[in-house]
């Protein structure tokens, strides 16, 4: 059985909502945010105390977002939640898997993530003007990855500034049933586990 270590509403939020996309089993496991104060013993699992960490079911550990999204939509949901090589739309697919959301750690370099995140998405405006999604005219794991800069960028009150066409998929992003699915897993499994249910964008 697949593995997660996450944190609520963290980036290992984009393999939660990618497995219950693809309605795979996995074992959830919470953690308070950040692991590196508050759970030491996570940096035994990832050394770089930062989740996701997935443990595969034939082995093996992965320590990044977009590509866990991209190595499950490639094994599990073939020429569905991923884009394959020979589609017309593979280039863009790659590009938006790799979208990353603002940070707020230091106080310039948030002012300056934040500038650059909200050009970006100036870029983005008129693509979701014309689509419903961002690739190959259907849901992809590129829209879990853009969909989690949209989520984080909400935490950190962005969304008041995203152009009409980006709140509007937005919407559309949190209305998929496996999003919703994804929320609720995670509260679950913090409720459960006696973990903190704040979102790991909120701690200060
Ligand atoms: N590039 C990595 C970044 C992972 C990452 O930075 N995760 C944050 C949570 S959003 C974290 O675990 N931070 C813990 C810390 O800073 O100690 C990915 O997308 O998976």
């Amino acid at each position: 059985m697949i593995t997660l270590f996450h944190c609520v509403s963290a980036r290992s939020f984009r393999p939660l909502w990618m497995l219950e996309e693809i309605g795979l089993p996995y074992e959830l496991k919470m953690l308070p945010f950040p692991p590196r104060v508050h759970a030491r013993s996570y940096l035994d699992v990832n050394p770089l105390g930062t989740v996701p960490a997935l443990f595969l079911d034939d082995a093996g550990r992965m320590t990044e977002s977009a590509a866990i999204c991209q190595y499950l939509a490639a094994r599990h949901s073939p020429g569905v939640l991923d884009v394959a090589p020979h589609e017309a739309d593979f280039g863009g697919y790659l590009n938006y898997a790799h979208f990353e959301p603002p940070e707020r750690r230091q106080q310039q370099v948030a002012d300056d993530y934040t500038k650059w995140f909200l050009a970006r998405l100036r870029t983005l405006e008129p693509l979701l003007a014309e689509r419903a999604f961002l690739c190959a005219k259907r849901f992809t794991a590129a829209d879990i990855s853009v969909g989690y800069a949209l989520m984080l960028a909400e935490h950190l009150q962005l969304s008041e500034r995203f152009p009409p066409s980006i709140a509007a998929y937005w919407k559309r992003l949190r209305e998929r049933e496996a999003f919703q699915r994804a929320l609720e897993a995670q509260r679950a499994a913090a409720r459960a586990q006696g973990v903190p249910e704040m979102p790991a964008p909120d701690v200060r």
